[in-house]
């Protein structure tokens, strides 16, 4: 061989070698462009795509594009999309173990959310969705702060939603909380909410601010805001386990480093628009409601006995994180 040739080979070894890790993920989210979730994992991508040299890029689906939550997640379980962001309340269907994070008032508040999230509790999560038959790689957590109930009339005390047919995301335990909050719980995808509404086959929903003023539900009818924070479930992000099995293990580590970076990124977006949207939700006439929760939270004790009997020791060490 000349030294043409073995240089050419060379190159075209590399060049394959490149061409075969050259990816462009498929990042998926409900969210519109600019939402906190979003903006993180764009950026993200920007990250990967900068120390790669171009081989690994996202592109970016919101506003459901790809489906609902549900949808989007079996689309990540068979690689046809590679990168999702979703609450964890409709992953606990998938990988039941998560559970233990979508009870009702299993936080105390969002600053003990992030130290759980943050910590060794949140990382043993993360493992057990990837090590689940689900095929789904947990990457990071990102903030869905805090659900309060709104609704069209307004409610107070758990007496108040007698009879009130309450949206909530598709896993039982949500279900369960509602009827137990003294509504009729309704399992419903994020998208079909507004009509339900409007049409009168729900009399509210619940969900934090951003995602309450980003929806518009309150322009179909739903203007009384009670400050239940009957839930704090975090966000996650998961990578499919079909695309995450290709990549060389230099590159499975990029993405988990960026990963833990769009975790931290996202929370102060996710502060920010938090503050922005509750002037905004003002702004349109919705009425905050500030009550003592406590009422919502005793009647949910069943709730948290029910699913937390198998996670007893897992929810003490929880309880105990400052
Ligand atoms: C939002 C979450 C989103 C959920 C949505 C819902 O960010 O992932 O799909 O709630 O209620 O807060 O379905």
């Amino acid at each position: 061989m000349t030294f043409r040739t073995t240089f050419l080979a060379a190159v075209i070894g590399m060049a394959a070698a490149i061409s075969a890790h050259a990816q462009t993920m498929k990042a998926a989210d409900v969210h519109p462009p600019g939402y906190p979730t979003v903006v993180a994992v764009e950026n993200m991508g920007k990250k990967l795509e900068a120390a790669t040299n171009g081989r690994i890029k996202f592109q970016m689906f919101p506003n459901s594009v790809l489906g609902g939550e549900k949808e989007m997640i079996e689309q990540t379980q068979v690689g046809a999309i590679q990168v999702l962001r979703t609450s964890l309340g409709p992953i606990g269907p998938v990988v039941p173990e998560v559970n233990v994070f979508n009870m009702p008032f299993v936080f105390r508040d969002i600053p003990h959310m992030r130290a759980v999230i943050d910590g060794p509790i949140g990382q043993e999560l993360l493992d057990k969705i990837t090590a689940s038959p689900a095929k789904l790689v947990g990457l990071a957590w990102m903030d869905g702060g805090s659900r309060s109930l709104y609704t069209k009339k307004p409610v107070r005390k758990p007496e108040d939603l007698k009879g009130q047919k309450i949206r909530m995301m598709g896993n039982p335990v949500f279900v369960d909380t509602m009827n137990a909050m003294g509504g009729n719980g309704i399992a419903m995808g994020f998208g079909e909410v507004f009509s339900a509404l409007q049409t009168g086959v729900l009399d509210g929903a619940e969900n934090n601010p951003p995602s309450f003023y980003t929806t518009n539900h309150f322009k179909a009818g739903a203007k009384y805001y009670t400050q239940t924070n009957h839930l704090i479930i975090p966000e996650i992000l998961v990578m499919s386990k079909v695309t995450w099995d290709k990549l060389p293990a230099a590159d499975q580590a990029l993405v988990k480093k960026t990963a833990r970076e769009a975790q931290m990124e996202q929370r102060v977006l996710w502060d920010k628009a938090v503050a922005d949207y509750t002037v905004k939700l003002k702004a349109e006439g919705v009425e905050f409601i500030n009550i003592d929760n406590k009422p919502f939270f005793d009647a949910t004790a069943p709730v948290r006995a029910k699913y937390g009997a198998q996670y007893a020791d897992l929810m003490k060490r929880i309880e105990a994180v400052k």
